[in-house]
């Protein structure tokens, strides 16, 4: 990303902040060692869809040492992080979110999660960089899976890998997104407005799972629209209902809005895992949760829903085309 001395306000996106960024303590918490953790899954759904997870299992050290490759890399200098983008939609990506005009002060690098990346990498320990890209790839769909199995539990639905089989098939459509938001210190923080780093938008996948580096910015919205902060925590994850899991409960669990805000002082890092179905698979209320009920959605493709999005622009309310009046 060119560092901008103040940046350009035709293209970026700022809100209005009257009161200074508070943090919120009420983010539903879920401890995966504890045998609650099924039914707290399933009442943060309902709430928020988002929660914390500790006691994950995952040792913090190759996840530091992915987040110090991943800054080396956004680090390059700009002609050559190029040579990984443009993001088509795989690659490094800069400003740019999508197809249709959103823009953010970000840089990013989107990847499949089921093929290794063919654009290059120059200048940072390559080898290095993929083999902890891998692994951490292969613990975040262990984890979704964990999750999606305490999720099913918790609904008191069967089988038990009706979600997390669609992360585990070798179809899965996931994929791994590594963002970078400069510093800007030109910010006028203080001066009730934000900047922002990636605009507000539901995620369209199952779940996502985020970790991110101990820098804040990170806000979801509340079911009465106002938006909180999470406080970060780079030994935690982070997990979004997504709008396939929202039809898929048939609207018992909510798809959450979130975005992201610059931070003036420090440069935050997030990793996330967006669990994707297949493309061939139907998405649709599960009959167990239906209990007589109508659906509230017409059933469609993960392949079409998808390619929905791609026609969006980041905030758009994505479901609404899909729901039955
Ligand atoms: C939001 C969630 C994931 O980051 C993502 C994003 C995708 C992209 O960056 O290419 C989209 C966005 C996301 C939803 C609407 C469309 C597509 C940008 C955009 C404006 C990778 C995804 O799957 O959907």
């Amino acid at each position: 990303m060119v560092l901008l001395s103040k940046p350009s306000s035709e293209q970026y996106t700022y809100v209005r902040n009257n009161m200074p960024i508070t943090f919120s303590s009420s983010i539903p918490l879920v401890d995966l060692s504890k045998p609650d953790a099924n039914s707290l899954i399933v009442k943060a759904c309902e709430d928020f869809g988002f929660f914390k997870v500790i006691n994950h299992g995952i040792p913090l050290e190759p996840m530091s040492q992915l987040e110090s490759q991943a800054f080396k890399f956004f680090s390059l200098p700009q002609s050559e992080k190029d040579k990984a983008g443009p993001a088509n939609p795989f690659g490094y990506g800069n400003k740019r979110i999508g197809l249709n005009g959103d823009v953010g002060w970000i840089e990013y690098l989107l990847l499949t999660t089921n093929q290794e990346h063919n654009f290059s990498l120059h200048g940072n320990d390559i080898n290095k960089f993929r083999c902890l890209l891998k692994d951490y790839k292969s613990a975040m769909r262990k984890m979704a899976c964990e999750i999606l199995d305490l999720m099913a539990e918790g609904l008191k639905i069967q089988p038990k890998n009706v979600f997390s089989k669609l992360v585990m098939d070798k179809e899965s459509d996931s994929v791994f997104r590594v963002n970078h938001y400069p510093a800007c210190p030109e910010l006028a923080i203080n001066s009730g407005e934000n900047l922002i780093g990636f605009g507000e938008h539901t995620d369209p996948q199952i779940i996502s799972i985020l970790r991110s580096n101990n820098t804040s910015g990170f806000q979801i919205s509340l079911r009465d629209g106002s938006w909180i902060s999470v406080p970060p925590d780079h030994s935690s994850f982070f997990i979004n209902v997504g709008d396939s899991l929202q039809v898929m409960t048939n609207g018992r669990f909510k798809s959450v809005r979130h975005r992201v805000l610059a931070n003036g002082i420090d440069p935050r890092l997030s990793m996330i895992y967006f669990c994707g179905p297949p493309l061939s698979e139907k998405i649709a209320p599960l009959p167990s949760l239906m209990k007589g009920k109508e659906s509230l959605y017409k059933e469609f493709t993960w392949f079409e829903y998808k390619n929905s999005t791609y026609g969006s622009r980041l905030a758009d309310n994505r479901l609404g085309n899909y729901e039955r009046i």
